[in-house]
């Protein structure tokens, strides 16, 4: 994808060095936009091999309000086990033995994800992330925002107030504790010419690892809107805050421009699948991904 391949390109020519919060160090620019086409394909990034399983079921689970790491364990997806393994360690007293990302760490976090899958009660108890986005997307102090604005295109299409926020600065605490404060803070919707757009703003952006999952995740979640709305898909504008190479990702980014495009794939929900809160995995279907290999790296925990 051209559009995403301009973004590491960018980085690499002009990030200034800068540190963050994990202590690895980044390349980091402020202030980035990018924008997809959605009628071009699915903006699936095909010079490398991205986990769409975990795509699919990370989305579902943030439009069933879910917060529990549990739902994603079961399903096979990993990309959140990280975070509420390290709050799990910090509140046992393991956290100074069990350096991250070191062999025993690992054979723990292992541990850890297998008694999420097996133990109710153990998940219940460490498995939580806290209010993240599906807390606030379905209940932001009460309000369901993603049924309210699915409401709100219906009725009012041209209204410029078609907004989700993640960001809740009362409950960010309570967020930091075992995840993250959300990183995919803010969306609205737009329609023009009968066509639903989307534009995200991510206040922080991991270009290697994270984006990939957020653009192909936005761009879904613009087709089953627009699919409730009865309405075409027009763009996915995404624009980015602190966007930012983690240093031990440099190399994977080079690699990854070396590798030319390939046609994008496309993205189908069955005919007869029930309305957006109650789609499942199996009424959406990925066609011609053809990707290039999967390149390995490291995540800044
Ligand atoms: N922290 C950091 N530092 N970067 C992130 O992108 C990030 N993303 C989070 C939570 N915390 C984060 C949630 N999303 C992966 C991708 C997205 C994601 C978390 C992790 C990831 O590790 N991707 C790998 C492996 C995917 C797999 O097959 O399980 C990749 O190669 O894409
Ligand atoms: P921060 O809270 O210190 O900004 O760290 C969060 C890191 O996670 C940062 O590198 C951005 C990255 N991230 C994404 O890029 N996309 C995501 O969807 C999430 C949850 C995190």
């Amino acid at each position: 994808m051209k559009t995403y391949h301009d973004l590491l390109r960018h980085i690499l020519a002009t990030g200034t060095p800068k540190g963050d919060r994990t202590g690895t160090g980044t390349l980091s620019v402020f202030g980035y936009q990018s924008r997809y086409d959605l009628r071009e394909g699915f903006p699936l990034i095909t010079t490398k091999k991205v986990h769409w399983k975990s795509v699919v079921h990370e989305l579902l689970w943030f439009i069933r309000g879910d917060t529990n790491i549990r739902y994603l364990v079961l399903n096979g997806v990993r990309i959140w086990n990280e975070w509420p393994f390290q709050h799990y360690l910090e509140q046992t007293g393991q956290a100074a033995d069990l350096p991250k990302h070191g062999i025993a760490w690992k054979a723990a976090l292992k541990e850890f994800v297998d008694r999420i899958a097996g133990d109710e009660a153990f998940a219940q108890q460490w498995g939580e992330l806290g209010p993240v986005y599906g807390k606030q997307w379905r209940d932001f102090n009460g309000v369901d925002q993603l049924r309210d604005v699915v409401e709100a295109i219906k009725a009012t299409p041209d209204s410029r107030r078609h907004i989700v926020t993640a960001w809740n600065p009362e409950e960010i605490p309570a967020m930091a504790k075992a995840g993250l404060p959300p990183c995919h803070t803010l969306f609205q919707f737009y329609v023009a010419d009968g066509r639903l757009s989307c534009q995200l703003y991510q206040r922080s952006a991991d270009v290697f690892l994270g984006v990939p999952f957020n653009i192909a995740s936005y761009a879904l979640l613009t087709q089953l809107v627009a699919r409730e709305c009865a309405l075409e898909v027009g763009e996915f504008v995404h624009t980015l805050g602190d966007a930012h190479l983690y240093s031990n990702h440099l190399e994977q980014a080079r690699e990854q421009l070396s590798r030319t495009p390939r046609p994008l794939p496309t993205v189908q929900i069955a005919q007869n699948a029930p309305d957006l809160f109650s789609l499942g995995y199996d009424d959406i279907t990925l066609h011609a991904y053809d990707p290039w290999p999967a390149i390995r790296a490291p995540i800044a925990v």
